[in-house]
């Protein structure tokens, strides 16, 4: 493959401006979706080897060949900390798969999907079934509306709430607010946990500690731990944990474990919170402590 000519009609690019990196799928055809929503550009690819990709703002936000990745780490690292997750609320996640993975979870009674962009979620049913599937389950209450003010006004008890964003731009933008993060913990259950989209700790640190200082004001407990996302620049990406008091690591119990993942499992979830170096540094004493390793 190396030396071989691109022909940028037949790729979907995604080009970091500062970073000077791109991350590129070959598709085949046209856009089976093009259109602009009332919030940002919505597009959907067939591309020649990760099935379809579905992109914001020519932003890649998943390839059906690895979605897995992502959505195994917002959804079963915070579920199986937590004892027994009744009701879930995903803010975002209009392609459905963070959905479709909460509810593998029995314990689950309710999940409110609040997204603020219905034509990413009708997409996303026409053409990306593999994640939308679940979308239409009688326990998914799904609400096209913004998230800011779901949870501003909302009077309802949420254990595990899994804010599923896109980047910090466009309609994102205020899912990386300390407000938004003070009327999110005012609605969390007195042993819930909080989950978010937490940027790349190679290309965007500066983001990444933002959101760190925004949780670390608000949450008693606050982790990150790490992902590899085959179709993101940089590949390390990460999402933050926070929470009232449970532990990522105390209160796991790789015995509650069931089911059959295509990345997730309890060797992944506790060695995902173990950071580079790079990365702890970069947050100094603002996240938890990680507990001693086992080795010293
Ligand atoms: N640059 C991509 C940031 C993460 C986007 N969220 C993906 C949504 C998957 N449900």
């Amino acid at each position: 493959m190396s030396g071989s000519k691109i022909n940028p009609d037949h790729w979907f690019i995604e080009v970091h401006e500062e970073a000077k990196v791109l991350a590129g799928f070959e598709i085949e055809g046209k856009a089976l979706y093009s259109k602009p929503s009332d919030f940002q550009k919505v597009e959907i690819y067939q591309t020649k080897n990760h099935g379809k990709l579905l992109a914001h703002d020519d932003k890649i936000m998943v390839t059906e060949k690895d979605e897995f990745v992502y959505h195994d780490m917002i959804v079963h690292v915070p579920m199986f900390t937590h004892p027994k997750p009744k009701h879930v609320l995903v803010i975002g996640g209009g392609d459905g798969g963070t959905v479709r993975e909460v509810l593998r979870h029995p314990s689950v009674e309710t999940c409110t999907m609040v997204e603020i962009d219905g034509d990413v979620v009708e997409a996303c049913k026409e053409w990306i079934p593999k994640t939308s599937s679940e979308l239409t389950n009688p326990k998914v209450s799904l609400k096209i509306q913004d998230g800011v003010e779901f949870v501003k006004n909302s009077q309802q008890k949420f254990d595990v709430i899994l804010v599923d964003s896109s980047d910090p731009i466009g309609p994102a933008t205020p899912l990386f607010n300390v407000d938004f993060y003070k009327d999110i913990n005012k609605i969390l259950s007195d042993d819930g946990i909080v989950v978010s989209q937490a940027e790349s700790p190679f290309y965007e640190m500066n983001m990444q500690k933002a959101l760190v200082k925004i949780k670390a004001q608000v949450f008693d407990k606050l982790h990150l731990y790490n992902y590899i996302n085959m179709s993101y620049p940089g590949c390390l990406w990460s999402f933050s944990f926070a929470s009232r008091g449970l532990c990522p690591f105390k209160d796991f119990d790789p015995g509650r474990v069931t089911g059959e993942f295509q990345y997730y499992n309890p060797q992944i979830h506790w060695g995902a919170f173990m950071l580079p170096e790079f990365q702890k540094k970069a947050h100094g004493d603002a996240l938890t402590p990680t507990p001693t390793p086992f080795w010293k």
